[in-house]
């Protein structure tokens, strides 16, 4: 069958990547029904050929205007598609779209008419900022993860950096790995432009973003690293969970060894 991805390595290379990571949130339990969603950046692999192919959807506002988008390309996955479907499949579940020039529509154009995720603004938004601050990012994943949504049904964990800390002080890798730490966006109604705005607002000091109540919002140069740092500071929160039911508070690593570590491994703070 025609595909997008035919003939053009680098580019089925990243969709792979996308179909790999669908199957791991599946797999860990943090991508119900259609919970969750991705889009890449792909406007780097757009060649000639691609920049022909006609519009195989109606023209859809995007719900902003996106300066920074324009003539850019994205894979989105699918809304109402599942991850566990996309892992088989990526191109049935999720679509090639092309931001047109009032940067406020797009079309869709390969492989199929799969309408993108409900999450679009904020994806998309986010996109627009990691653009315009001539960030390398490509991937923004939206996902469930079960232990670390579980921390902020608890204020406690919504205070600035806390959850970063005990998250950060459970295991060493995890500093190493997401050392920007972990951001909160107070609790904000699912697919709207506020949580756009609040998450864009919380990517200025951080890549991986909780909202409240609902998952983790995390941008990174490629998928597979965006999920990396999601699944480094689950793996801390189920070490913490690990330690409370064995009957007691975990000490942690002390300031001075997170310290340590920090310049040990030319950490950002
Ligand atoms: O796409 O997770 O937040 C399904 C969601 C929306
Ligand atoms: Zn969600």
């Amino acid at each position: 069958m025609s595909s997008i991805l035919n003939n053009r390595p680098a580019l089925a290379a990243e969709i792979g990547k996308v179909a790999e990571v669908a199957g791991y949130l599946w797999q860990k339990g943090w991508a119900e029904r259609n919970g969750g969603n991705i889009t890449i950046n792909i406007t780097e692999y757009v060649d000639d050929a691609i920049k022909a192919m006609p519009a195989i959807s109606e023209a859809k506002r995007i719900g902003a205007t996106l300066p920074y988008l324009k003539g850019c390309y994205f894979y989105c996955k699918g809304t109402q598609k599942r991850m566990r479907d996309l892992a088989r499949d990526p191109m049935a579940n999720g679509s090639v779209i092309r931001v047109l020039d009032d940067c406020a529509s797009y079309v869709i154009i390969a492989d199929q008419p799969v309408k993108p995720t409900s999450e679009l603004p904020s994806h998309l938004s986010v996109h627009n900022y990691l653009l315009s601050k001539g960030m390398n990012y490509k991937a923004s994943l939206h996902t469930h993860p079960i232990e670390l949504v579980a921390l902020t049904h608890n204020q406690k964990f919504m205070a600035k950096d806390v959850a970063s800390n005990l998250l950060w002080s459970m295991i060493p890798e995890t500093k190493a790995f997401c050392p920007r730490g972990l951001g909160m966006v107070p609790y904000t109604l699912p697919s709207s432009v506020e949580l756009a705005e609040a998450t864009i607002k919380e990517l200025e000091d951080y890549d991986v973003v909780m909202w409240e109540k609902h998952g983790v919002f995390a941008v990174d140069t490629d998928i597979m690293a965006a999920f990396d740092q999601v699944d480094v500071l689950n793996k801390s929160a189920l070490i913490y969970i690990a330690a409370k039911n064995m009957g007691f508070e975990p000490e942690g690593m002390s300031q001075e060894q997170m310290r340590e570590m920090s310049e040990a491994f030319h950490l950002p703070k």
